[in-house]
């Protein structure tokens, strides 16, 4: 397992480090921003996606109505189907390629691209600039899903508004070029509707009809519209959930929280205030694949060499920054 354990450097040495980590990316708070003075500009709603939304909410209620008329491996299908998508976000758009938390070989990109593509959340590069702005301004205009705006803005709300000034002028200034010069997240971009048609909806409708003869019908709704919806809502939670319920033992001046319900149904992305503390920690926790399977897929992919230098925080460090920024609820 090709992790790098830093255990036996010094704190400085460590700073240090994931500074020289860090140069080439923009994903640390800036705390010199400040908010513009004045009033704020006014909602300006984009009335298209809340029909849309809408739509797709009221096709997931049909489709939790359909699921006892669908069989077992439509069932066990949408389940691995749900596990893709979500590790398309969690392995893929976050912890590789917005946090450069590890490397991947080309044939896991092409996987975690494909995956991607099944979650429908934006292409890579839009995730993966939009999550910059939201670690390096969390909580401020410049975030897109600033949390102060509230539990509804946080979750849903933002995709359904024009975006404050504030978060494209500072999103236009972020080091993006690791991502223009990632071939997999190009082509991803430029044949990005096609692959949502395919991934996101056509193969998971099909399989279950070509395979052991579901109707169609079912598989739309429940492999397709109603798991797209779910994958959509666990990730919302980090962004409305996490930065609301939970303890913060790492750092107690920021808002994102450990909070394990997010934890477990986005396959461990719920660790929010050491991931924000620690944001170019490969498994976003301290507790490896604890309530993470994330981690373990990570974990996995270094076993059979597809993906190398994990990036792990050292206990050392995290027990100095427990001990200085904690709220005093850590277990350890
Ligand atoms: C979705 C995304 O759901 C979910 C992301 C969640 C993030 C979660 C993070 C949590 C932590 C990780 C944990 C993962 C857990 C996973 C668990 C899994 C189980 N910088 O966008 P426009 C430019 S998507 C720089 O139209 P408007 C842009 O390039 C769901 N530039 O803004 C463009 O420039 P140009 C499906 C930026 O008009 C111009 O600005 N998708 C930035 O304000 C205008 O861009 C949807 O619902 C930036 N940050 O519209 C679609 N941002 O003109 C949603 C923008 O030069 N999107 N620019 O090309 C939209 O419809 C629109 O974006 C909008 C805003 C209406 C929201
Ligand atoms: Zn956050
Ligand atoms: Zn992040």
């Amino acid at each position: 397992l090709s992790i790098r354990h830093s255990s036996d450097m010094t704190e400085t040495e460590l700073a240090d480090n994931h500074a020289k980590a860090h140069a080439s990316r923009d994903d640390v708070f800036d705390p010199t921003y400040k908010e513009k003075e004045g009033p704020k500009p006014p909602l300006n709603i984009v009335w298209k996606n809340v029909f849309l939304m809408a739509l797709l909410h009221l096709g997931a209620l049909y489709g939790v109505y359909l699921i006892p008329s669908a069989s077992v491996p439509t069932l066990l299908w949408s389940v691995l189907c749900y596990t893709v998508s979500a590790l398309g976000i969690t392995a893929g758009a976050h912890r590789l390629w917005s946090h450069r938390s590890y490397k991947a070989s080309l044939p896991l990109r092409i996987f975690l691209g494909l995956a991607n593509s099944m979650a429908f959340q934006n292409d890579i590069y839009e995730w993966a600039r939009d999550h910059r702005v939201h670690h390096k301004y969390s909580e401020s205009d410049a975030d897109p899903h600033n949390a102060k705006r509230g539990f509804f803005f946080s979750h849903i709300g933002w995709l359904l508004v024009r975006k404050h000034p504030d978060v494209i002028e500072k999103g236009r200034k972020l080091e993006l070029k690791d991502l223009t010069s990632d071939p997999v997240v190009q082509f991803q971009r430029k044949y990005y509707k096609v692959s949502v048609v395919v991934m996101c909806f056509m193969v998971p409708m099909l399989v279950p009809w070509y395979f052991w003869g579901e109707s169609l019908w079912v598989s739309y709704f429940v492999s397709s519209l109603l798991r797209y919806t779910v994958v959509l809502n666990a990730t919302w939670l980090v962004n409305s959930a996490a930065h609301m319920w939970g303890n913060r033992p790492y750092d107690k001046t920021i808002n994102p929280r450990e909070n394990k319900f997010v934890a477990f149904s986005a396959l461990g992305e719920g660790f929010h205030n050491y991931h924000h503390t620690f944001p170019y920690d490969y498994a976003t926790s301290e507790f490896g694949c604890r309530v993470n399977l994330t981690t373990g897929f990570i974990d996995l992919m270094c076993c059979l060499g597809l993906a190398s230098d994990a990036k792990q925080v050292s206990r050392d460090l995290i027990r100095t920054r427990m001990h200085r920024t904690g709220d005093g609820t850590h277990r350890g």
